[in-house]
């Protein structure tokens, strides 16, 4: 058996999983399931997340996982692409805690209004976007000075929070950011895409 992966193609939190599963040579089903007809909102979806989304993981042994740097840990567990000293380790940890409370509600949101929402970018406030790339910036702004310091986010190898943080920084631009002015971002999105077994987001088994 297996692991089974509930997932929308565009997503990127829904691209973690399904690229670190590839880098991992571990084959699953996917279930194509798209927030936007209903698909997380059936009773039987329910039932899997009741939290209504995707990415949702069910392991072999049929028990479920979701939030997709909850999946990243669980998968990356025994193997390079966590840490084994640590402090990086920890700083594994905290570059996905930063992915989803610092980057992702902004970075993620904007290019899904501009460029998943059917409405486009009628559908948000001038106001609302504005406050969008403030905060994206600012979490740029971090990636760009760790950078600096170390040539990976969790310091010295790639590991699931270059994956984290790639998920959604390598789209930004369908948010409408610019990452002209970070040039070390750039550099490290390379870097990333370079990885044995990177696969993009439009990969599917
Ligand atoms: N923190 C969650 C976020 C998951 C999430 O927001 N998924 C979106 C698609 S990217 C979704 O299912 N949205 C449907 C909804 O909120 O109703 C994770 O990292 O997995």
């Amino acid at each position: 058996m297996n692991h089974t992966l509930y997932a929308m193609q565009s997503s990127g939190n829904c691209y973690k999983p399904r690229l670190l599963m590839h880098q991992l040579g571990l084959d699953f089903r996917l279930v194509d399931t798209d927030t936007r007809d209903g698909s997380t909102r059936t009773i039987e979806f329910l039932a899997l997340n009741p939290n209504g989304k995707v990415p949702l993981l069910v392991l072999p042994d049929g028990r479920r996982l979701a939030e997709s740097n909850a999946m990243l840990l669980h998968l990356a567990e025994g193997t390079p692409y966590l840490p084994a000293d640590r402090y990086e380790r920890a700083l594994c940890y905290q570059w996905l805690f930063f992915e989803q409370y610092s980057h992702e509600p902004y970075i993620a949101v904007a290019r899904s209004w501009l460029s998943l929402q059917p409405g486009g970018r009628a559908s948000v406030s001038a106001e609302r976007l504005a406050d969008l790339h403030a905060g994206g910036y600012r979490a740029l702004r971090v990636m760009e000075a760790r950078l600096e310091e170390a040539p990976w986010f969790a310091g010295s190898a790639y590991s699931i929070a270059d994956i984290a943080l790639f998920a959604y920084t390598h789209v930004a631009g369908e948010g409408d950011f610019d990452l002209a002015a970070y040039p070390r971002t750039r550099d490290w999105l390379q870097r990333v895409a370079g990885q044995p077994g990177h696969v993009g987001l439009d990969w599917r088994p």
